[in-house]
Protein backbone atom coordinates (compact mmCIF):
# COMPACT_ATOMS: atom_id res chain seq x y z
CA UNK A 1 0.00 0.00 0.00
CA UNK A 2 2.56 2.75 -0.95
CA UNK A 3 0.79 6.47 -0.99
CA UNK A 4 4.24 7.37 -1.82
CA UNK A 5 4.37 11.51 -0.97
CA UNK A 6 7.77 11.66 -1.15
CA UNK A 7 10.58 11.37 -3.75
CA UNK A 8 12.79 9.36 -2.33
CA UNK A 9 14.75 11.75 -1.03
CA UNK A 10 18.63 12.22 -0.37
CA UNK A 11 18.23 14.31 2.82
CA UNK A 12 17.43 12.55 6.05
CA UNK A 13 13.23 12.46 6.89
CA UNK A 14 12.58 14.41 9.45
CA UNK A 15 10.09 12.43 11.79
CA UNK A 16 8.64 14.65 14.46
CA UNK A 17 8.04 12.06 17.61
CA UNK A 18 5.78 12.87 20.38
CA UNK A 19 5.88 10.50 23.05
CA UNK A 20 3.20 12.37 25.18
CA UNK A 21 2.18 10.53 28.12
CA UNK A 22 2.76 6.93 30.17
CA UNK A 23 4.24 4.04 28.56
CA UNK A 24 4.08 6.39 25.07
CA UNK A 25 7.37 7.27 26.83
CA UNK A 26 8.16 4.06 26.54
CA UNK A 27 6.93 2.28 23.16
CA UNK A 28 8.34 5.39 21.10
CA UNK A 29 11.34 5.35 21.80
CA UNK A 30 11.45 1.63 20.51
CA UNK A 31 9.88 2.06 17.47
CA UNK A 32 12.52 5.29 17.01
CA UNK A 33 14.87 2.43 16.99
CA UNK A 34 13.65 -0.19 15.00
CA UNK A 35 12.95 2.36 12.60
CA UNK A 36 16.78 3.43 12.78
CA UNK A 37 18.04 -0.61 12.56
CA UNK A 38 16.07 -1.72 9.60
CA UNK A 39 17.47 -2.65 6.56
CA UNK A 40 16.60 -0.44 3.61
CA UNK A 41 14.85 2.35 5.34
CA UNK A 42 15.78 5.78 4.78
CA UNK A 43 17.61 7.54 6.77
CA UNK A 44 15.76 9.44 9.45
CA UNK A 45 16.25 12.57 11.62
CA UNK A 46 13.94 12.23 14.80
CA UNK A 47 12.63 16.05 16.39
CA UNK A 48 11.77 15.89 19.75
CA UNK A 49 8.46 17.10 20.50
CA UNK A 50 6.23 18.23 23.50
CA UNK A 51 2.79 17.55 23.48
CA UNK A 52 0.66 15.66 26.04
CA UNK A 53 -1.01 15.79 29.72
CA UNK A 54 1.39 15.83 31.90
CA UNK A 55 3.46 18.03 29.66
CA UNK A 56 -0.49 20.49 30.26
CA UNK A 57 0.22 20.08 34.02
CA UNK A 58 3.56 21.08 33.67
CA UNK A 59 3.11 24.05 31.01
CA UNK A 60 -0.46 24.45 31.10
CA UNK A 61 -0.55 23.40 27.02
CA UNK A 62 -1.28 20.08 26.19
CA UNK A 63 0.15 20.78 22.58
CA UNK A 64 2.33 23.63 22.44
CA UNK A 65 2.13 25.77 19.19
CA UNK A 66 5.34 25.68 19.02
CA UNK A 67 4.87 21.80 18.32
CA UNK A 68 2.06 22.19 15.60
CA UNK A 69 4.55 24.53 14.05
CA UNK A 70 7.65 22.24 13.93
CA UNK A 71 5.17 19.81 12.69
CA UNK A 72 3.72 21.73 9.65
CA UNK A 73 7.21 23.22 8.41
CA UNK A 74 9.84 20.74 9.11
CA UNK A 75 8.39 17.69 9.36
CA UNK A 76 8.16 14.93 6.50
CA UNK A 77 5.95 12.96 8.72
CA UNK A 78 5.49 11.86 12.61
CA UNK A 79 4.96 9.46 15.36
CA UNK A 80 2.66 9.97 18.41
CA UNK A 81 2.85 7.83 21.01
CA UNK A 82 -0.34 7.87 23.81
CA UNK A 83 -2.46 10.11 25.79
CA UNK A 84 -3.78 10.09 29.16
CA UNK A 85 -6.52 12.78 29.30
CA UNK A 86 -8.74 12.40 32.25
CA UNK A 87 -12.13 11.24 32.64
CA UNK A 88 -13.87 14.57 34.15
CA UNK A 89 -13.36 18.23 32.82
CA UNK A 90 -10.23 19.98 33.67
CA UNK A 91 -10.45 23.63 32.77
CA UNK A 92 -8.46 24.59 29.77
CA UNK A 93 -7.48 21.39 29.25
CA UNK A 94 -8.36 19.17 25.26
CA UNK A 95 -7.21 16.46 23.95
CA UNK A 96 -3.80 17.14 21.72
CA UNK A 97 -4.26 14.38 19.89
CA UNK A 98 -7.83 15.45 18.87
CA UNK A 99 -6.49 18.87 18.11
CA UNK A 100 -3.80 17.42 16.38
CA UNK A 101 -5.70 15.41 14.25
CA UNK A 102 -7.08 18.68 12.87
CA UNK A 103 -4.91 20.59 12.79
CA UNK A 104 -3.12 18.86 10.64
CA UNK A 105 -6.14 17.75 8.75
CA UNK A 106 -5.19 13.45 9.37
CA UNK A 107 -9.07 12.80 8.59
CA UNK A 108 -8.35 9.01 8.51
CA UNK A 109 -7.05 6.87 11.05
CA UNK A 110 -6.28 3.66 9.02
CA UNK A 111 -6.12 0.80 11.87
CA UNK A 112 -5.39 -2.86 10.67
CA UNK A 113 -6.31 -5.90 13.18
CA UNK A 114 -4.20 -8.44 11.48
CA UNK A 115 -3.22 -11.74 13.23
CA UNK A 116 0.03 -13.25 13.18
CA UNK A 117 -0.08 -16.92 10.50
CA UNK A 118 1.67 -19.72 12.25
CA UNK A 119 -0.39 -19.18 15.57
CA UNK A 120 -3.65 -20.13 17.00
CA UNK A 121 -4.63 -16.91 14.89
CA UNK A 122 -5.04 -19.42 12.05
CA UNK A 123 -7.98 -21.03 12.76
CA UNK A 124 -10.22 -18.16 11.83
CA UNK A 125 -7.41 -15.59 10.44
CA UNK A 126 -7.79 -11.89 10.86
CA UNK A 127 -6.79 -9.47 8.01
CA UNK A 128 -9.04 -6.42 8.46
CA UNK A 129 -8.59 -2.73 8.24
CA UNK A 130 -10.59 -0.05 10.18
CA UNK A 131 -11.09 3.29 8.17
CA UNK A 132 -12.07 5.56 11.33
CA UNK A 133 -13.48 9.10 10.39
CA UNK A 134 -10.68 11.31 12.16
CA UNK A 135 -12.08 14.99 12.37
CA UNK A 136 -15.90 14.78 13.34
CA UNK A 137 -18.69 13.31 14.70
CA UNK A 138 -18.90 13.78 18.52
CA UNK A 139 -15.67 14.44 18.81
CA UNK A 140 -16.11 17.98 17.54
CA UNK A 141 -16.92 18.73 21.17
CA UNK A 142 -19.56 20.52 21.34
CA UNK A 143 -21.10 20.08 24.45
CA UNK A 144 -23.78 22.49 26.42
CA UNK A 145 -25.07 21.43 29.97
CA UNK A 146 -27.89 23.24 31.52
CA UNK A 147 -29.68 23.21 34.99
CA UNK A 148 -33.63 22.06 34.17
CA UNK A 149 -36.80 21.52 36.62
CA UNK A 150 -35.46 18.26 36.36
CA UNK A 151 -32.04 18.49 36.81
CA UNK A 152 -29.01 19.37 34.57
CA UNK A 153 -29.15 18.15 31.16
CA UNK A 154 -26.37 17.31 29.02
CA UNK A 155 -25.87 17.83 25.32
CA UNK A 156 -23.79 16.99 22.46
CA UNK A 157 -23.61 18.04 19.05
CA UNK A 158 -22.81 15.26 16.80
CA UNK A 159 -21.38 16.63 12.94
CA UNK A 160 -21.19 14.37 10.16
CA UNK A 161 -20.29 16.03 6.86
CA UNK A 162 -20.83 15.23 3.37
CA UNK A 163 -16.93 16.49 2.59
CA UNK A 164 -15.73 14.26 5.59
CA UNK A 165 -17.97 11.47 5.30
CA UNK A 166 -16.95 11.13 1.27
CA UNK A 167 -13.14 11.73 1.63
CA UNK A 168 -13.09 8.77 4.11
CA UNK A 169 -14.91 6.91 1.60
CA UNK A 170 -13.11 7.82 -1.15
CA UNK A 171 -9.73 6.43 1.49
CA UNK A 172 -11.43 3.08 2.37
CA UNK A 173 -11.64 2.24 -1.08
CA UNK A 174 -8.24 3.37 -2.07
CA UNK A 175 -6.87 1.34 0.87
CA UNK A 176 -9.43 -1.66 0.07
CA UNK A 177 -7.98 -1.83 -3.79
CA UNK A 178 -4.47 -1.07 -2.39
CA UNK A 179 -4.80 -4.29 -0.13
CA UNK A 180 -5.99 -6.81 -3.82
CA UNK A 181 -3.29 -5.44 -5.41
CA UNK A 182 -1.03 -6.53 -2.60
CA UNK A 183 -2.58 -9.75 -2.47
CA UNK A 184 -2.54 -10.37 -6.24
CA UNK A 185 1.10 -9.04 -6.09
CA UNK A 186 2.02 -11.93 -3.49
CA UNK A 187 -0.10 -14.66 -5.06
CA UNK A 188 -1.68 -14.66 -1.56
CA UNK A 189 -3.83 -17.57 -0.72
CA UNK A 190 -5.47 -15.65 2.09
CA UNK A 191 -8.97 -16.24 2.91
CA UNK A 192 -10.21 -13.00 1.26
CA UNK A 193 -9.15 -12.84 -1.96
CA UNK A 194 -11.84 -10.00 -3.26
CA UNK A 195 -11.93 -6.51 -1.61
CA UNK A 196 -14.70 -5.35 -0.41
CA UNK A 197 -15.69 -2.27 2.08
CA UNK A 198 -18.25 -2.46 4.68
CA UNK A 199 -19.98 0.40 5.56
CA UNK A 200 -20.67 0.60 9.13
CA UNK A 201 -23.84 3.12 10.61
CA UNK A 202 -26.31 3.18 12.51
CA UNK A 203 -29.11 5.03 9.80
CA UNK A 204 -32.18 2.81 10.84
CA UNK A 205 -31.95 4.99 14.09
CA UNK A 206 -29.95 8.01 13.15
CA UNK A 207 -31.24 8.69 9.82
CA UNK A 208 -29.89 11.68 9.39
CA UNK A 209 -26.55 12.13 10.57
CA UNK A 210 -25.70 8.41 9.84
CA UNK A 211 -27.61 8.53 6.62
CA UNK A 212 -25.93 11.14 5.36
CA UNK A 213 -22.16 9.14 5.73
CA UNK A 214 -23.61 6.08 4.26
CA UNK A 215 -25.20 7.77 1.28
CA UNK A 216 -22.04 9.68 0.76
CA UNK A 217 -19.66 6.59 1.29
CA UNK A 218 -21.85 4.64 -1.46
CA UNK A 219 -21.65 7.92 -3.94
CA UNK A 220 -17.94 7.40 -3.79
CA UNK A 221 -18.12 4.09 -6.04
CA UNK A 222 -21.26 5.47 -7.90
CA UNK A 223 -19.11 8.79 -9.01
CA UNK A 224 -16.10 6.82 -9.67
CA UNK A 225 -17.53 5.33 -11.75
CA UNK A 226 -19.21 7.84 -13.75
CA UNK A 227 -15.95 9.82 -13.53
CA UNK A 228 -14.31 7.11 -15.25
CA UNK A 229 -16.97 6.57 -18.26
CA UNK A 230 -18.60 3.43 -16.44
CA UNK A 231 -15.18 1.60 -15.91
CA UNK A 232 -14.20 3.12 -12.39
CA UNK A 233 -10.90 2.40 -10.37
CA UNK A 234 -13.50 0.72 -7.73
CA UNK A 235 -15.44 -1.66 -10.01
CA UNK A 236 -13.82 -4.78 -8.71
CA UNK A 237 -14.57 -3.69 -4.65
CA UNK A 238 -17.43 -4.95 -3.40
CA UNK A 239 -19.66 -3.11 -1.03
CA UNK A 240 -21.87 -3.75 1.94
CA UNK A 241 -23.34 -2.04 5.07
CA UNK A 242 -23.52 -3.12 9.13
CA UNK A 243 -25.35 -1.52 11.59
CA UNK A 244 -23.12 -0.50 14.33
CA UNK A 245 -24.51 -2.65 16.58
CA UNK A 246 -24.41 -5.85 14.47
CA UNK A 247 -21.14 -5.15 13.11
CA UNK A 248 -20.15 -6.00 16.80
CA UNK A 249 -21.67 -8.83 17.02
CA UNK A 250 -20.40 -10.41 13.81
CA UNK A 251 -16.87 -8.60 14.52
CA UNK A 252 -17.16 -11.17 17.72
CA UNK A 253 -18.27 -14.44 15.90
CA UNK A 254 -16.97 -13.96 12.25
CA UNK A 255 -14.54 -11.64 12.40
CA UNK A 256 -12.38 -13.17 9.75
CA UNK A 257 -14.97 -12.29 6.79
CA UNK A 258 -14.52 -8.76 6.77
CA UNK A 259 -11.94 -6.85 4.39
CA UNK A 260 -12.04 -2.76 4.83
CA UNK A 261 -14.13 -1.43 7.67
CA UNK A 262 -15.10 2.45 7.47
CA UNK A 263 -17.21 4.15 10.30
CA UNK A 264 -17.74 7.25 11.43
CA UNK A 265 -15.48 9.02 14.06
CA UNK A 266 -16.96 6.91 17.52
CA UNK A 267 -17.82 3.95 16.27
CA UNK A 268 -14.56 3.43 14.37
CA UNK A 269 -12.74 4.17 18.15
CA UNK A 270 -14.28 1.58 19.85
CA UNK A 271 -15.19 -1.49 17.02
CA UNK A 272 -11.18 -0.89 17.07
CA UNK A 273 -10.14 -1.04 20.12
CA UNK A 274 -12.90 -4.24 20.15
CA UNK A 275 -11.54 -6.04 17.60
CA UNK A 276 -8.01 -5.72 19.17
CA UNK A 277 -8.74 -8.18 21.91
CA UNK A 278 -9.65 -10.63 18.55
CA UNK A 279 -5.93 -10.31 17.32
CA UNK A 280 -4.25 -11.32 21.25
CA UNK A 281 -4.18 -7.43 22.78
CA UNK A 282 -4.39 -4.26 22.24
CA UNK A 283 -0.54 -3.71 22.65
CA UNK A 284 0.01 -5.53 19.25
CA UNK A 285 -2.74 -2.86 17.16
CA UNK A 286 -0.91 -0.38 15.35
CA UNK A 287 -2.32 2.94 13.20
CA UNK A 288 -1.69 5.87 11.11
CA UNK A 289 -3.52 9.31 10.72
CA UNK A 290 -3.76 9.93 7.19
CA UNK A 291 -4.46 13.34 5.44
CA UNK A 292 -3.44 14.19 2.10
CA UNK A 293 0.34 14.68 2.30
CA UNK A 294 1.29 13.84 5.67
CA UNK A 295 1.13 10.97 7.56
CA UNK A 296 1.43 10.03 11.79
CA UNK A 297 1.89 6.44 12.83
CA UNK A 298 0.16 5.97 16.34
CA UNK A 299 -0.44 2.84 18.91
CA UNK A 300 -4.18 2.46 19.21
CA UNK A 301 -3.42 1.64 22.73
CA UNK A 302 -3.72 4.69 25.44
CA UNK A 303 -0.97 5.52 27.94
CA UNK A 304 -1.40 2.62 30.60
CA UNK A 305 -0.64 4.28 33.80
CA UNK A 306 -0.79 1.37 35.50
CA UNK A 307 1.92 -0.04 33.79
CA UNK A 308 3.51 3.05 33.24
CA UNK A 309 7.82 3.27 33.87
CA UNK A 310 8.09 -0.23 34.39
CA UNK A 311 8.76 -1.72 31.29
CA UNK A 312 6.65 -4.01 30.79
CA UNK A 313 4.46 -2.11 27.38
CA UNK A 314 4.56 -3.98 24.42
CA UNK A 315 6.18 -2.12 21.93
CA UNK A 316 4.71 -4.21 19.20
CA UNK A 317 1.92 -1.82 18.38
CA UNK A 318 4.14 1.02 18.13
CA UNK A 319 6.25 -0.96 15.92
CA UNK A 320 3.98 -1.62 13.77
CA UNK A 321 2.84 1.91 13.50
CA UNK A 322 6.29 2.93 12.39
CA UNK A 323 6.02 -0.09 9.67
CA UNK A 324 3.10 1.54 8.69
CA UNK A 325 3.81 5.08 8.49
CA UNK A 326 7.15 3.94 6.55
CA UNK A 327 4.52 1.77 3.87
CA UNK A 328 2.41 5.37 3.63
CA UNK A 329 5.25 7.26 3.02
CA UNK A 330 6.29 5.39 -0.09
CA UNK A 331 8.82 2.79 1.27
CA UNK A 332 7.23 -0.61 1.18
CA UNK A 333 9.86 -3.30 1.56
CA UNK A 334 11.62 -1.58 4.54
CA UNK A 335 8.33 -1.65 6.49
CA UNK A 336 7.69 -5.40 5.00
CA UNK A 337 10.72 -6.22 6.88
CA UNK A 338 9.23 -4.86 9.91
CA UNK A 339 6.00 -6.51 9.99
CA UNK A 340 8.10 -10.27 9.52
CA UNK A 341 10.27 -9.55 12.07
CA UNK A 342 7.60 -8.70 14.32
CA UNK A 343 5.41 -11.41 13.44
CA UNK A 344 8.31 -13.96 13.73
CA UNK A 345 9.00 -13.15 17.17
CA UNK A 346 4.97 -13.33 18.15
CA UNK A 347 5.25 -16.78 16.44
CA UNK A 348 8.54 -18.26 18.49
CA UNK A 349 6.76 -16.99 21.86
CA UNK A 350 10.19 -16.69 23.09
CA UNK A 351 9.57 -13.07 24.23
CA UNK A 352 6.27 -11.56 25.08
CA UNK A 353 5.31 -9.23 27.50
CA UNK A 354 2.60 -9.76 30.08
CA UNK A 355 -0.17 -8.59 27.67
CA UNK A 356 0.53 -11.67 25.59
CA UNK A 357 0.79 -13.98 28.68
CA UNK A 358 4.71 -13.66 28.67
CA UNK A 359 7.23 -12.27 31.35
CA UNK A 360 9.51 -10.48 28.87
CA UNK A 361 10.10 -6.64 29.00
CA UNK A 362 9.54 -3.84 26.65
CA UNK A 363 13.15 -3.92 26.01
CA UNK A 364 13.71 -7.59 25.64
CA UNK A 365 10.76 -7.34 22.86
CA UNK A 366 12.82 -4.70 21.14
CA UNK A 367 15.75 -6.37 21.36
CA UNK A 368 14.25 -9.81 19.91
CA UNK A 369 12.81 -7.79 16.83
CA UNK A 370 16.04 -5.75 16.17
CA UNK A 371 17.79 -9.42 16.29
CA UNK A 372 15.72 -10.58 13.57
CA UNK A 373 15.78 -7.08 11.36
CA UNK A 374 19.96 -7.73 11.77
CA UNK A 375 20.29 -11.41 12.63
N1 LIG B 1 -2.49 6.28 21.15
C1 LIG B 1 -3.86 6.32 21.34
C2 LIG B 1 -4.23 6.97 22.63
O1 LIG B 1 -3.46 7.70 23.23
N2 LIG B 1 -5.41 6.63 23.07
C3 LIG B 1 -5.96 7.19 24.23
C4 LIG B 1 -6.96 8.17 23.78
O2 LIG B 1 -7.67 8.01 22.83
N3 LIG B 1 -7.01 9.22 24.44
C5 LIG B 1 -7.82 10.28 24.07
C6 LIG B 1 -7.34 11.40 24.86
O3 LIG B 1 -6.73 11.17 25.90
O4 LIG B 1 -7.52 12.51 24.46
Amino acid sequence: MSTSVLSKATRAIKLGMMPADGIGREVLPSAQRVLQSTPGAPKFEFIQLAAGFEHFQKTGSALPQETVDRLKNECDGAMFGSVSSPSHKVEGYSSPIVKLRKELDLYANIRPVVGVRGTKDDEKFIDSVIVRENTECLYIKSETIESTAEGQVAKAIRQISEKASTRIGKKAFQVALARAEMRAKQGSSATKQGANVTICHKSNVLSTTDGLFRTSVRSVKENDKRENGGEGLFEQITMDEQLVDSMVYRLFREPHVFDVVVAPNLYGDIISDGAAALVGSLGLVSSVNAGDNFFMGEPVHGSAPDIAGQNKANPIASIRSAALLLEYMGYPEPALKIYSAVDEVIREGKYLTPDLGGKSTTSQVEEAILKKLNP
